[in-house]
C-alpha cells in the first residue's frame, strides 16, 4: 500500500509553515543528518561536547536566531522552534547548547542589557566566539530559585558576588556567565567574565544523561564585577523567569525531534527483525504501539505549531508554555523508552539512538522546571491556588 502521508508528519504540519520556516528546517535538518548524526553517539559515549560543531552552528545562524541586528538572523519564533526540533533529533545536548546560548544568555542581554552590553557581547556570541552559560540553580533548591543564597553587594562602582551555582550547562567552557544574585534591591543579573578573580568552575562528571553536553558548578568568592556588567533593565525573579520562558518554549519543540528519531529507528528495526516466522512489525501489539507513538508525536507537533503562532503574535502566556513543555517532553521520554524496549537487547547499547535519547530526556524533563513544577503551574492557573 502506498500513501502520500509522511510517517513522521501525519497531519502535514509542514503545510502550516512559511517558505522561510521550511527553508530553515530543511537546512538545519540536512546539517544534522550530515554532520551530527555520524559523530554524536561516540561523543555521548566519550562524555564530550563536540566543540568543533560550534563554528558550523554559528555559520548556520543558530545563535540568537530571533534577535534583530548584532549579526543575528532575526528569524521568527516558529523558525527557532524548528531549529530546536532538528537539533534535538540529533541530540538533546546540541539543542541544550543552542538554548543556553540563545534563550538564556543572548536573550537577557538583548532584553535587559544596555546598548553598550549588547554591542560588546552579542555579535561575538552570534559568531560562536563567545560562549555563555546561565547561572540560576543552586544546589539546595533548583525548583525554588527565589530562595537563592548567592548575593551581590554594592561596593563603590562595583558589585562583590559570593555564592555558588549548580548544574550549569556550558559552565566550564563559557566565556561569560549570566549570574542571578540577591541584592538589596531584589534579584539582579550580572555578566561575570571567566577570568574575573574569584570566579571558578568545576565540570560535573559521571552523568548518565546529556553526556554530549558540559554541565558544571560555578563558584564565586568575592568576585568583583563592575556595575557596567549588571543587566540594568530588570529586577526580581521575573528577570530569570522570562529567560526560562524563552528556553522552555524551544524545549517544547525540541523533544519532537528525539521522538521522531526513536520512532524512525523502531520502524526500521521492527520491519527487519524476524521472530516467530514474521517481521516484528506484522504483530498487532507492535503496530498498536507504533500507531500510539505516531498519535502522540502528531499531538505534540500541533501543540508546538500553536505555541509558535502565539509566541510570534506576542500572546504566549507562561501557563501555555508549561503545558506544552510538560506534554511534549513526557511524550518523547515515554516514546524513547518504548522504542528502546522494541529493540530488545540491542536497544541497550548506544549503537542505536533510542537509549541515548531516553537518557537525555531524563535531564530534559528535569531542567527548565521539572514536570511536577509545570503541572503545578497549570494547576495554579485552573484553581487560582498556589500549591508549590
Ligand atoms: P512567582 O511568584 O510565581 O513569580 C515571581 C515573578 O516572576 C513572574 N513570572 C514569570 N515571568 C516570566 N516568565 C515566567 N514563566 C514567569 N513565572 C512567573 C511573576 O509574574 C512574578 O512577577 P512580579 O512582577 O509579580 O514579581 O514565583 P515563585 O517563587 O512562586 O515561583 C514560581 C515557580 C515555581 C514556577 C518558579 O520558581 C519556577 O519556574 N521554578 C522552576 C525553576 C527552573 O525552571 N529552573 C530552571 C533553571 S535554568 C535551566 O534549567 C537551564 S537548562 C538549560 C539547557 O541545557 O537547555
Ligand atoms: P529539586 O528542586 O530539589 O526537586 C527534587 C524533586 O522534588 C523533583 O522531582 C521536583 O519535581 C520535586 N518538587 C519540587 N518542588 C515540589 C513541590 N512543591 N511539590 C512536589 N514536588 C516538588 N540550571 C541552571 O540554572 N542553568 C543551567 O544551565 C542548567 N542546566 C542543567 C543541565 C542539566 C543536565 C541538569 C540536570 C540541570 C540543569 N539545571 C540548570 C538545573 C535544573 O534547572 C534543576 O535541576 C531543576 O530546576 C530541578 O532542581 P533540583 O535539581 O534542585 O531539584
Amino acid at each position: 500500500m502506498s500513501s502520500q502521508i509522511d510517517k513522521l508528519d501525519i497531519f502535514d504540519v509542514k503545510a502550516l509553515l512559511s517558505e522561510e520556516e521550511l527553508m530553515v528546517q530543511d537546512s538545519i535538518g540536512r546539517w544534522v543528518d550530515e554532520r551530527v548524526i555520524p559523530i554524536i553517539g561516540p561523543a555521548f559515549d566519550r562524555h564530550e561536547f563536540p566543540m568543533d560543531l560550534i563554528p558550523e552552528m554559528a555559520e548556520l545562524g543558530l545563535f540568537g536566531s530571533t534577535i534583530q541586528g548584532y549579526g543575528c538572523a532575526g528569524l521568527n519564533y516558529t523558525a527557532y522552534g524548528l531549529i530546536c526540533q532538528e537539533l534535538e533529533r540529533g541530540d538533546s545536548g546540541l539543542r541544550s547548547f543552542a538554548s543556553v546560548q540563545s534563550s538564556l544568555c543572548m536573550f537577557p542581554i538583548d532584553a535587559f542589557g544596555s546598548e553598550a552590553q549588547k554591542e560588546r557581547w552579542l555579535p561575538g556570541m552570534a559568531q560562536g566566539d563567545i560562549i555563555g552559560c546561565f547561572g540560576l540553580t543552586e544546589s539546595h533548591a533548583g525548583s525554588d530559585p527565589a530562595s537563592m543564597k548567592t548575593v551581590a553587594k554594592k561596593d563603590g562602582d562595583d558589585w562583590i558576588i559570593n555564592g555558588s551555582k549548580m548544574w550549569i550547562t556550558n559552565g566550564s567552557i563559557a566565556d561569560i556567565a549570566i549570574v542571578w544574585a540577591q541584592t538589596e534591591d531584589g534579584i539582579q543579573g550580572f555578566i561575570v567574565e571567566k577570568d574575573m578573580p574569584g570566579f571558578a568552575t568545576e565540570t560535573i562528571h559521571r552523568k548518565m544523561s546529556l553526556r554530549a553536553s558540559v554541565t558544571s558548578a560555578l563558584f564565586f568568592d568575592d568576585v568583583r564585577v563592575p556595575d557596567a556588567n549588571r543587566l540594568p533593565k530588570v529586577k526580581g525573579l521575573k528577570g530569570p523567569l522570562s529567560c526560562l520562558s524563552n528556553a522552555r518554549y524551544g524545549i517544547s519543540w525540541g523533544p519532537i525531534g528525539s521522538a521522531q528519531a526513536c520512532l524512525q529507528e523502531a520502524l526500521d528495526y521492527t520491519a527487519e527483525r524476524v521472530l516467530f516466522d514474521r517481521t516484528l512489525d506484522s504483530n498487532q501489539i507492535i503496530q498498536q504501539k507504533l500507531a500510539d507513538m505516531s498519535r502522540r508525536i502528531t499531538t505534540a507537533q500541533l501543540v508546538a505549531v500553536r505555541l509558535g503562532q502565539l509566541k510570534d503574535a506576542d500572546q504566549l502566556q507562561p501557563t501555555q508554555i508549561s503545558l506544552a513543555k510538560w506534554n511534549n517532553v513526557r511524550m518523547a521520554l515515554d516514546i524513547a523508552r518504548e522504542c528502546r524496549d522494541m529493540l530488545g537487547g540491542a536497544g541497550i547499547t548506544t549503537e542505536h539512538v533510542a537509549i541515548r535519547h531516553m537518557l537525555n530526556l531524563e535531564s530534559v524533563i528535569t531542567y527548565e522546571g521539572t514536570e511536577t513544577i509545570h503541572q503545578l503551574v497549570v494547576g495554579r492557573e485552573l484553581t487560582g491556588k498556589n500549591a508549590f
